[in-house]
């Protein structure tokens, strides 16, 4: 089996069309949506292109706090509850009914385990520089030699000790210091993180049409000047290590 995994599309649907144009180039089994699909400007859209096409779906802490509604009155709570209001009841009935976890048998990889943060936790950050004092426990119990995860944005395909973790990276909001590109992950026989361009100014204008609410232009931001690689890998790993 060949994955084509899509994580943190973030209801970019412009950069999601990217990304599946890209796959479309590929020979690939499943397609497979590594989660937090749903929060931002798009997500019914984003949704219903992923079913139409039957995706396999793991649930990410976005989309279980789309699902519940829970927010604070900070404006990312706003956000959940905008993004919310747009899904119908059936919509968010199927999202509450995502599991955590996806293990696939992927040629040349052997057993993969697919998680969003970590494998015991949806909002757990796994870095490429995480060490193994932090990862161990995160990694206890698994199986698989190869664990994919997203949730930080940022691809990276490690070894630590003799497992193998990747990163497959954001379609709709990367963290790569470049605008205008979908990253996602092709698993099988090898692994290739990829990154389709497309124009960015159309997912600024569906943002603006959308009432996606961002009075704070911070999802503008992420979408048009967004950090590096380095910066947020740095800035996630010193809020995971309160000692650094
Ligand atoms: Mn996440």
């Amino acid at each position: 089996m060949r994955v084509a995994a899509l994580y943190d599309v973030h209801g970019n649907l412009p950069a999601l069309e990217a990304a599946l144009a890209d796959v479309d180039e590929e020979r690939v089994d499943l397609l497979l949506c590594g989660g937090d699909l749903l929060l931002g400007p798009q997500p019914s859209e984003c949704l219903e292109e992923l079913r139409g096409r039957d995706a396999t779906f793991i649930r990410g802490n976005c989309d279980r706090d789309v699902a519940s509604g829970a927010g604070s009155g900070d404006p990312w709570g706003d956000r959940i509850r905008w993004t919310k209001s747009r899904l119908s009841d059936d919509e968010l009935e199927f999202v509450r009914g995502w599991p955590e976890l996806f293990s696939a048998e992927i040629d040349g990889l052997g057993q993969v385990l697919f998680c969003h943060g970590s494998p015991r936790s949806d909002e757990e950050i796994i870095t490429a520089i995480t060490p193994p004092k932090r990862l161990d426990p995160m990694l206890d119990g698994v199986r698989e030699r190869v664990v994919v995860c997203g949730h930080t944005h940022v691809q990276f395909d490690r070894k630590v000790g003799d497992r193998r973790l990747i990163n497959a990276g954001s379609v709709g909001l990367p963290y790569e210091g470049e605008a205008g590109i979908a990253c996602w992950a092709l698993l099988g026989p090898e692994v290739e993180l990829r990154s389709a361009h497309y124009d960015v100014g159309l997912a600024v204008d569906a943002l603006r049409a959308s009432g996606y609410p961002d009075d704070d232009g911070a999802v503008r931001g992420f979408l048009l000047e967004p950090s590096t690689a380095d910066e947020a890998t740095a800035h996630f790993e010193a809020l995971s290590d309160p000692s650094l």
